[in-house]
């Protein structure tokens, strides 16, 4: 008798009095790989008592150390910390799920299967306690990422397994984000998917300067250029593009970009020939290029597919003085807008690994029609590639290479004449290799970036004689909320 009475109290004081008033219900462990050291518990927990309950630790046969995590929001970064209490108050309810609170389970000791049950003992402050059946399920990813799983902006992966949500590749990945080369360098247009919901504006600053002039692989002079009967010439010309962007991500997967340039061209002529030999007269051309519209796809971690349309907001009969003070056309080169719809088309690709990174972009330019001037301009195609080392927590370095090709003139301008090579459709397709060189910087604890790249043309292959490129320098300004 004495042994029963001792048993039964033995029971009542033990820590697992049973907690009284605590409804558990939707107990679920996420299934993880096999080779998963870890994975995370959700439930919900209503308090229906008149006094505050306060989970304090939580414990199982099957899992050698459990503690309580919270994911929270840091500025944009996710982080999980571990909790030594959560208090429910009393009548309420307190849900634990992916992105919030959550018992993070380790060191499983046996295969953790579908469909199979856990025991879980959740332990309060007043000592109460409760077993909890948990059964192990196949999360459904896209429920995730409904949830506030507001982490990063870029990293947004439906098919990591949980291991990656809450476990240690999620820290693996928010460092990715802040690092400085998680973005391309400024030269390379266009971006990467965001995570949902997420905006960016950016800035970019673009200039580039051009000498004359070039005929297949070689530099030609102005008597050349005589000598094909030209009676003027380009000296030089720059032009400077201020280039607003702004991207919306609907959701993990679809980013849509818009784009539109504020462009400035100068180009310096030359009279060759007649009364005004020698003669220097300066043209200038100013104004918003054309808006591009562009879908990105999120194709995985490391890759984005780019559809977009571009539309001729441009002005394409850019009109200043000529030499005579009669106010005439521009040449194709001084034109702002194309004055036709074209397609956009892009692919890109980026791995990051511990020490650098690398990428590459494929960029495309489909012209379709002729625009009201009778011409458009020619079909583009753009390969960059580039490797960056991080240089210190918000600093990187970046060396890459693009080739760029493009297309003659098509059609013709009833605005033309044949004093100059710029006015020839015939004298625009170029192939030119370019390096570059570039530094990010990621501003400490925000999403502001800034970065510059500037490069200098290393091979060329021109119909000319046509003007060419002795550098280009873009500065990019980017910001994400
Ligand atoms: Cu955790």
């Amino acid at each position: 008798m004495k042994v029963f009475i001792k048993l039964v109290l033995f029971v009542f004081l033990s820590n697992n009095t049973f907690a009284s008033k605590i409804d558990i219900d939707n107990a679920t462990i996420r299934l993880m790989p096999a080779s998963a050291k870890m994975t995370a518990g959700y439930f919900r927990l209503s308090n229906q008592d008149d006094k505050e309950k306060v989970l304090v630790s939580a414990k199982s046969d099957f899992f050698k150390h459990i503690e309580i995590h919270h994911s929270m929001k840091d500025g944009d970064v996710m982080k999980m910390v571990k909790k030594n209490s959560v208090s429910i108050p009393p009548k309420s309810e307190l849900e634990f799920k992916p992105m919030g609170y959550h018992l993070m389970l380790m060191q499983p000791i046996g295969k953790i299967l579908e469909n199979e049950k856990i025991k879980i003992t959740l332990i309060f402050a007043s000592g109460e306690s409760t077993d909890v059946q948990f059964v192990i399920r196949k999360m459904n990813h896209m429920k995730m990422s409904k949830m506030d799983m507001e982490n990063d902006g870029q990293c947004s992966d439906m098919d990591m397994d949980g291991m990656k949500m809450d476990g240690m590749k999620m820290g693996g990945m928010m460092k990715n984000m802040k690092r400085p080369d998680f973005v391309f360098p400024a030269g390379v247009k266009g971006g990467k998917s965001m995570m949902a919901k997420k905006i960016m504006f950016g800035y970019k600053f673009g200039t580039m300067d051009m000498n004359c002039c070039r005929d297949s692989t070689n530099s030609v002079t102005e008597s050349f250029i005589q000598g094909l009967g030209f009676t003027m010439t380009p000296v030089d010309m720059t032009m400077d593009m201020h280039m607003l962007s702004t991207m919306y991500a609907f959701n993990n997967k679809f980013t849509l970009m818009a784009m539109i340039p504020y462009i400035e061209k100068e180009m310096e002529m030359k009279k060759l020939t007649g009364m005004m030999a020698g003669k220097l007269h300066k043209t200038s051309s100013r104004g918003f290029g054309d808006l591009s519209i562009t879908g990105l796809y999120k194709l995985s971690d490391r890759e984005n597919l780019k559809v977009g349309l571009s539309i001729p907001t441009g002005e394409f009969n850019e009109k200043d003085h000529n030499m005579s003070g009669v106010l005439k056309t521009l040449p194709y080169p001084m034109q702002i807008g194309s004055g036709t719809y074209d397609l956009i088309f892009g692919y890109n690709y980026q791995k990051i690994l511990d020490h650098w990174s690398y990428g590459f972009q494929i960029n495309a330019v489909k012209r379709f029609d002729y625009n009201s001037e009778g011409w458009k301009y020619g079909d583009r195609r753009e390969l960059s590639g580039w490797m960056s080392k991080p240089l210190s927590n918000n600093l990187s370095l970046s060396i890459g290479m693009d080739i760029e090709h493009k297309d003659n003139v098509k059609g013709r301008s009833a605005n033309r004449n044949t004093m100059t090579p710029t006015w020839n459709e015939y004298f625009h397709s170029h192939l030119r290799v370019s390096s570059n060189i570039g530094l990010n910087y990621k501003m400490p604890s925000s999403m502001s970036r800034i970065g510059i790249q500037c490069g200098t043309p290393i091979y060329q292959d021109v119909d000319g004689p046509q003007m060419e490129p002795d550098f280009k320098c873009n500065i990019g300004f980017s910001s994400m909320m």
